[in-house]
C-alpha cells in the first residue's frame, strides 16, 4: 500500500508541469540604477547590490546580493545570527520578485544560511511561489544548500538566556530604543548592549539600469516568538510587492499589522493610482493606523517604495525608522524617515 503510494506521489511528481520562470530581457529604463534598503544596515545590503547594478547587471542579482551579505552577516538581526523562536530554534523567512512577476519565497527555513537565495530557486526551479518547514529545508539541501549545525550565535544566545528569566511574551518589535550607538560601522549597531535586537528584517529594492524593478525580504523574524509563526516578510503582496509598470515596496515592522493590509501590495497599488512612492508610503501607513489608534502606538510598522523613475519614499508608524539609498549620486546614504507618531 505504502509502495503504491510512493510510486502515486513520484509519478504526480513527473506531471507537475514544466517550470513556468520567465526571463524576458528587461524594457529600456532611465539607465540609472537605484538601489534602496530597510534600515542603516542597509548600508551592508547596498554595498553588495549596488556593484551588480553599477556593472549594468540585473536588479534581481543586485537584490540577491543584498540579501545574501546581510545574512553572512553574523552581528546583524538576519539570517542564522538572528534571534531565536521562543523554543530556541531560529527560523527564518524570506522572498524574492522581479520584473516578471516571478517571485519565489521561503517560510520556517531552519538551518539554511541564505534563505533569499532558496527563495530564488524556487522561483526559478519549481512551479511554485512558496516552500515553508522541512520541506523548504529539504528542496534547499536538494539544491545544494549546506545543512548547518543548530546552534545559536553567541550574543543571539545571551539575548535568549535574559529573555528566558521571565519568558514575557510580548510580540511587540521594532520600536527604535535610543541607546549610545556604539556600533563599529558607518552605521548603528544591529544589537543593544543587552543583546536585544533594533530589528530583525532587511528588504531591498532596486531599479536596475534597464529599467527593470526587483525586490527581496529576509528576516528572522520576531525575537522569541511563537514556534511556527510567520510574519509578513516571506508573503509576496505584504512584506514585498514588484509591479514593473508602477514601483516596488517592502515592508519592515509589526508583521501581523503588515499582513492585515497587505501591506507592500497597498503601497504599489496606491502609485498605480497616481501617488508619489511617498504619499504611497504614508497613506498605507495612515490605514494601518485607522483600524486601531491606540494599539498602533505599541508597535512599528514601516514601508520603502522606489517608481519606475527612480523617486523613493518611506514613512513609519514610529519615529526611528531609516533608511539607505545609493543612486549614483550618493552611495549608502542613510536617511531619517518621517513617521505618523513622533
Ligand atoms: C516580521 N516584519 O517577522 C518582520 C519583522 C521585522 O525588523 O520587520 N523586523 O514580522
Amino acid at each position: 500500500m505504502k509502495n503504491s503510494r510512493r510510486q502515486f506521489v513520484k509519478n504526480s511528481a513527473l506531471l507537475i508541469p514544466a517550470v513556468r520562470y520567465v526571463n524576458l530581457p528587461a524594457k529600456e529604463g532611465s539607465g540609472k540604477p537605484v538601489v534602496v534598503s530597510t534600515w542603516d544596515s542597509g548600508v551592508i545590503a547596498n554595498a553588495a547590490a549596488w556593484p551588480v547594478l553599477l556593472d549594468q547587471g540585473r536588479a534581481i542579482d543586485a537584490v540577491e546580493q543584498a540579501g545574501i551579505a546581510i545574512e553572512n552577516d553574523i552581528n546583524c538581526c538576519v539570517g542564522l545570527g538572528g534571534n531565536p523562536d521562543r523554543d530556541g530554534y531560529v527560523t527564518l523567512d524570506a522572498c524574492i520578485m522581479d520584473d516578471q512577476a516571478n517571485c519565489g519565497s521561503v517560510a520556517f527555513l531552519e538551518r539554511i544560511k541564505h534563505p533569499v537565495s532558496v527563495a530564488r530557486k524556487v522561483m526559478e526551479e519549481t512551479p511554485h511561489v512558496m516552500l515553508v518547514g522541512i520541506g523548504a529545508q529539504q528542496f534547499a539541501v536538494e539544491q545544494g544548500f549546506p545543512l548547518e549545525p543548530q546552534t545559536l550565535s553567541p550574543e543571539a544566545e545571551k539575548a535568549y538566556k535574559k529573555w528566558l528569566l521571565d519568558a514575557n511574551y510580548e510580540p511587540v518589535i521594532n520600536i527604535e530604543r535610543t541607546q549610545s550607538k556604539k556600533g563599529k560601522g558607518p552605521y548603528a549597531p544591529a544589537r543593544f548592549d543587552d543583546g536585544s535586537f533594533n530589528h530583525d528584517t532587511m528588504g531591498t529594492i532596486a531599479l536596475d539600469g534597464g529599467g527593470a524593478l526587483s525586490g527581496m525580504c529576509t528576516t528572522s523574524g520576531m525575537g522569541f516568538k511563537m514556534r511556527g509563526r510567520v510574519g509578513d516578510s516571506p508573503i509576496i503582496g505584504s512584506g514585498l510587492f514588484v509591479d514593473n509598470e508602477v514601483g516596488a515596496a517592502v515592508a519592515t515592522g509589526q508583521g501581523e499589522e503588515v499582513i492585515r493590509v497587505s501591506g507592500c501590495h497597498l503601497v504599489v497599488e496606491l502609485m498605480r493610482n497616481g501617488r508619489t512612492p511617498q504619499e504611497a508610503c504614508e497613506q498605507a501607513v495612515e490605514r494601518i493606523i485607522k483600524r486601531d489608534r491606540e494599539k498602533a502606538r505599541s508597535f512599528q510598522v514601516a514601508f520603502i517604495a522606489l517608481g519606475k523613475n527612480g523617486s523613493i519614499g518611506a514613512f513609519a508608524v514610529q519615529k526611528g525608522f531609516n533608511y539607505t539609498i545609493s543612486n549614483g549620486e550618493i552611495e549608502g546614504q542613510v536617511v531619517d524617515a518621517k513617521s505618523f507618531f513622533g
